[in-house]
């Protein structure tokens, strides 16, 4: 049954089936009724709409549980449920007077919450939550596992390896793009679809957000990347609201024709989402009619990827920052040992700061459990960085714990070939997906010769091919020695690095610094190996990218090249180069060059730095530094920084998160400061402080509430998300003379509105004054404010003012 399902899902045009909950509602469904609830309610009107889908011509529905999931309901609700709709669909099949193959997928969505550092789930727990509902729909004796409208890749991951670690069946997953073509969380159809390809999808694509021909181009990108067979199930067009009721602009002929003419491009599964109906699944194969989709293309490409960027290697040389390792480096060294988490932070960023496009990133040391802590390394530079990550260990533990908690396609360093170290890595490599750097060397030691070297990369991919690990995704590294130690070593590892490129068509891989040990002025002679090597086709190198002239020698090739169009990126580099000579963006500590505390400040906000706010942020106030202004010139303006780049799209939630994070930290010392300061000048006037409903932006209230403390008022902070009732009910318990409201967002305004008119009418004695970032004096007029406050020295200055009676 599972190779027919396969079979047919490679072959295709193969249908799946379109909207359920627009049919549900059709047949009673009442708006906010759980349409799962209808498995064991309403079985027959279930069972209905998967025949009509099956006669229409669905070669697969999805069962009825896509809102399941033990986030929602405790595990025998869930088994009920399924059990239910799996029956529903079965009955179906039985029953459908259709011509096709049949068959039935587990439907599995979204849980409802998000993943650290986003929200409150852990990885772990999630991959738990997906495993019950999976192994429940596995023993009901559903077909297939299909993940859908999933908009986050964290989450997508986590569920994906439920899946596949629960049951053997093949898992469709199917992904939600927001009209940037990009998941809510940042992802890209490229780095989706190298870490589900990693992790074994059988089949990708997207689904559900936009109608069909905004999600076409989406669909061609994952053509272009994608060896497993594409998926599309868009909605019917845009949801609009006509007369009380949800309607969609796209109809069935339409429809039909966009997702059809990508046939032909090598789309072929489909069917629909949101509005659709067994209509348009009807009008689909009848627009599709006898095409057939090439056969699926198997990509040769390299490819690594983060949470949102996928590297291609093999085209241009990449450059993978080095810096986080330990070997030979005393300051990381002890930071590692100290648990300096924030050291290895700052390292990253500095690298990245220079060009660096992949990480390296090895925590092993003596006397720290590696495990533990690169993981932990790995959770947290993830949060602060969005490059692809090489993991380096020789650990298979920490290798494990490692590949889990990534969120995408690691390049893995390192295999060798050793029988033991091939072992332990390669079933590893299968599981999780990633590309592999391999080392020239094993139980033998390193061969002398180029011959040699290749000989082993040979044996390693004829082992590799045993776990179905693909030749794309292996990188060789033919060991770079040490030039003083031998004399021909150099030339032995650059023959030796053509020769298995010729011979195996394989990418390269050298970690270049090795070359130059124990010798002066070691970037000198490490640029030109670097040139040499990259000369010889060398498709990443492990190296040191704050050192200029090694970046200088990359960046030079690629001009050279004729990678470089019109030299532009080699005169910004150029013009870059005195700037950069004169300051070092490294972490202060690990290039020696000293910021002051309070410009650091500015930069760990923006980067998302926590640990670093709160320490520059004590450093700059031990100086003398005055708190508020801190806030003003330097937190204030990273956050304006972070909110721009956002708006631009070219920053994410994820680094919004961790920027407000490390503000809020910045700021938690600044206020214990400040707390010691204020003693002994409290005269006590009550003020109600509230960000309002809908609305989840405190950073600028907090500050209005540290400031007001400081002037003596006794402040009630209702916190973030308020309703106007709760700010009544303090207003009117403690009889306050003042009350300030917050707002951040155009659609949190009308709250705003909404809680002056309520406190004006039942609370009459009270002034209210409002601020935060959308607010004008105008708006604040409009509104019939009382006052407004560009900030929070103006929000004092009101605070008196209403006070004095003024
Ligand atoms: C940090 C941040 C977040 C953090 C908030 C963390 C937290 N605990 O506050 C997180 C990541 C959680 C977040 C989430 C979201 N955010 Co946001 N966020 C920001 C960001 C970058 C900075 C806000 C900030 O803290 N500024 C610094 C403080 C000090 O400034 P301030 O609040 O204006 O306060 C000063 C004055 O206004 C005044 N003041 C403030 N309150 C009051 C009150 C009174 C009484 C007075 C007198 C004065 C006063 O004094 C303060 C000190 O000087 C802004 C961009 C920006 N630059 O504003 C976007 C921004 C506000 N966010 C935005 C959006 C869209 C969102 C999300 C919807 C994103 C999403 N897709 O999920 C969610 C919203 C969730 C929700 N329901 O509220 C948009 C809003 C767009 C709009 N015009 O409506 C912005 C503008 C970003 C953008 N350009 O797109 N966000």
């Amino acid at each position: 049954m599972n190779m027919s399902f396969l079979e047919l899902l490679k072959k295709g045009p193969f249908f799946l089936d379109g909207g359920f909950g627009t049919l549900l509602q059709q047949a009673g469904l009442k708006p906010g009724e759980a349409p799962e609830s209808w498995n064991l309610t309403h079985p027959d009107q279930v069972t209905a709409i998967h025949r009509a889908y099956y006669e229409a011509g669905s070669h697969m529905v999805a069962c009825n549980t896509f809102g399941v999931h033990p986030e929602r309901y405790g595990v025998s609700e869930c088994e009920a449920m399924i059990r239910a709709a799996v029956r529903c669909a079965e009955k179906a099949r039985k029953e459908a007077d259709a011509g096709q193959e049949m068959f039935i997928a587990l439907d599995v969505g979204p849980c409802g919450k998000l993943l650290r550092p986003l929200g409150p789930l852990e990885f772990e727990d999630a991959v738990r939550g997906f495993a019950e509902i999976v192994r429940i729909g596995a023993a009901c004796g559903v077909d297939c596992i299909f993940l859908e409208t999933m908009n986050d890749g964290a989450e997508t991951r986590a569920a994906l390896l439920a899946a596949k670690e629960n049951c053997g069946l093949p898992v469709l997953v199917s992904n939600a793009y927001g009209a940037d073509g990009k998941l809510m969380t940042g992802g890209t159809p490229e780095s989706l679809v190298a870490m589900l390809e990693g992790l074994g999808a059988d089949a990708v694509g997207v689904n559900c957000s936009l109608g069909p021909d905004a999600l076409a181009p989406i669909v061609k990108r994952y053509l272009a990347a994608a060896s497993v067979p594409v998926l599309m199930k868009p909605n019917a067009g845009l949801p609009q609201e006509k007369d009380g009721k949800t309607v969609f602009n796209v109809g069935p002929r339409e429809f039909a024709g966009t997702v059809a003419a990508l046939v032909p491009e090598g789309l072929r599964v489909m069917g629909g989402c949101c509005g659709t109906t067994p209509e348009y699944i009807r009008a689909l194969k009848e627009a599709v009619g006898d095409t057939v989709p090439p056969p699926v293309r198997i990509s040769g490409r390299t490819v690594i990827a983060s949470r949102g960027q996928a590297v291609v290697l093999g085209k241009d040389p990449v450059v993978i920052g080095e810096r986080i390792n330990p070997t030979g480096k005393k300051r990381l060294r002890k930071a590692l040992e100290d648990g300096d988490m924030a050291y290895v932070l700052n390292e990253a960023i500095a690298q990245e700061e220079r060009g660096a496009e992949v990480l390296d990133v090895n925590v092993g040391t003596p006397g720290v459990d590696e495990p533990a802590l690169l993981k932990q390394a790995v959770q947290e530079l993830q949060a602060v960085t969005d490059l692809p990550l090489q993991l380096d260990t020789a650990d298979p533990v920490a290798m494990e714990r490692a590949l889990r908690a990534y969120n995408g396609k690691a390049m893995i360093n390192s295999v060798n070939g050793k029988q033991e170290v091939m072992d332990a890595v390669f079933p590893l490599v299968r599981k999780y997906g990633g590309v592999l750097v391999a080392l020239t060397l094993d139980e033998e030691g390193i061969p002398a010769t180029a011959e040699g070297r290749l000989a082993i990369a040979e044996r390693i991919l004829k082992e590799a091919e045993k776990y179905g690990i693909a030749r794309r995704d292996i990188l060789f590294d033919t060991l770079t020695m040490t030039v003083s130690a031998d004399s021909a070593a150099a030339r032995v590892t650059l023959d030796a690095l053509k020769l298995i490129r010729e011979k195996t068509g394989c990418g390269t891989v050298l970690g270049v610094s090795n070359v130059s040990f124990g010798l002066p002025a070691r970037e000198v002679l490490g640029s030109v190996f670097l040139a040499m090597a990259l000369e010889r086709g060398l498709s990443a190198a492990i190296m040191n990218p704050l050192n200029d002239r090694m970046m200088g020698a990359v960046i030079s090739f690629r001009t050279l090249t004729g990678r470089d169009e019109n030299c532009g990126a080699y005169i910004r580099y150029a013009g870059e180069l005195p700037a950069m000579q004169a300051v070092t963006p490294s972490a202060p500590a690990a290039a020696g060059v000293k910021e002051t505390e309070a410009k650091g400040l500015r930069r760990a906000v923006a980067k998302g730095l926590c640990r670093e706010a709160g320490r520059l942020a004590r450093a700059a106030l031990d100086n003398g530094q005055d708190g508020m202004e801190l806030v003003r010139e330097e937190i204030i303006p990273a956050l304006d920084e972070v909110g721009q780049g956002f708006e631009a799209k070219r920053i994410f939630l994820p680094q919004l998160m961790m920027s407000a994070e490390a503000a809020e930290a910045a700021f938690r010392e600044i206020k214990a400061r400040a707390a010691g300061q204020a003693e002994g000048q409290q005269h006590g006037t009550p003020v109600v402080l509230a960000t309002v409903k809908g609305d989840i932006h405190d950073i600028g209230k907090n500050i209005v509430r540290l400031l007001l403390e400081n002037y003596g008022f006794a402040v009630t902070d209702l916190g973030k998300d308020v309703p106007p009732e709760a700010v009544l009910e303090a207003v009117v318990r403690l009889h306050a003379p003042v009350c300030g409201l917050s707002a951040l967002m155009t659609t949190t305004v009308p709250a705003m509105a909404e809680t002056v008119a309520l406190l004006h009418e039942q609370a009459p004695w009270c002034r209210v004054m409002v601020g935060g970032a959308v607010l004008t004096e105008e708006y604040a007029r409009e509104i019939h404010a009382d006052g407004y406050g560009k900030d929070a020295m103006a929000a004092v200055r009101l605070a008196e003012q209403f006070t004095r009676g003024e």
